[in-house]
């Protein structure tokens, strides 16, 4: 039996289309049902839903065969363990730095000054401002970061931005674009020596749905 672990939301709404077009239909709705493990049409693979924070945990300690994982979750797991053979192209948006409208980003981050930043990517924020060369003071945050700087909790936020509509209701300004990020397949290693086959053959059959690189 072969397991993927998939997230709940986009991950698992921009998913479906790809396996369908991989010939993998599910029955269940995970909206509908509170099932965790949901059978597939395609014969020894089952789906797994997963915190989608918990999908490379997952995948790397074989709890999961494969997954879809974000690449901002990649990044901050430290992806070790994992096999990342396909760029699947959904679920796209950016990693940013956002200050409040009437905030003077420019002068807090000259060399050698010092930035409270609110985040849920403490490493990947970390890394950014230690390469610009600025002290940060990092606040961990589990959600609604957009928050942290309207409150003085902060005075930054590393953050996801799509549309950029939630930062424009909340009086924000990007000022900085830390990464593009997209969800990836990702393998355990292991599991590619020993069930390489069926592994082999799901992960072509998704890589022939994507469109071309261009
Ligand atoms: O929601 P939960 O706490 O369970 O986990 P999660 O937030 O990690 O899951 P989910 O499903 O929200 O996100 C899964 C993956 O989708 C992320 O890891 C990203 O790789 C990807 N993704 C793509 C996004 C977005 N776009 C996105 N816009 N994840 C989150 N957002 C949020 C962002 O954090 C911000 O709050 O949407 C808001 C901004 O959107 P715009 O359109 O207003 O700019
Ligand atoms: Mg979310």
């Amino acid at each position: 039996m072969i397991t993927l672990a998939l997230s709940k939301g986009r991950i698992f709404d921009e998913s479906l289309p790809l396996l369908a077009a991989a010939g993998i239909t599910l029955a269940d709705d995970p909206d509908r049902s509170r099932k965790l493990i949901l059978p597939t049409s395609r014969d020894g693979l089952r789906v797994v839903l997963v915190r989608a924070s918990d999908v490379p945990t997952y995948v790397q300690y074989g709890g999961a065969d494969l997954g879809v994982a974000g690449g901002d979750v990649l990044v901050e797991h430290g992806g070790e363990g994992l096999y990342q053979p396909l760029d699947l192209r959904i679920a796209r948006c950016r990693m940013s730095v956002a200050v409040r409208a009437d905030f003077d980003y420019a002068a807090a981050v000259r060399q050698g000054s010092r930035i409270r930043v609110a985040t849920k990517y403490t490493a990947i924020a970390r890394e950014h401002f230690a390469d610009k060369g600025v002290h940060v003071d990092l606040v961990k945050l589990y959600g609604s970061m957009e928050l942290a700087p309207l409150t003085g909790l902060a005075d930054a936020i590393v953050d996801l931005v799509s549309t950029g509509a939630t930062l424009q209701a909340n009086q924000l300004r990007e000022v900085e674009r830390i990464m593009d990020v997209s969800a990836r397949l990702v393998v355990n290693q292991a599991a590619l020596k020993l069930e390489r086959e069926a592994l082999r053959g799901l992960i072509d059959a998704l890589a022939a749905t994507l469109p071309q690189p261009t």
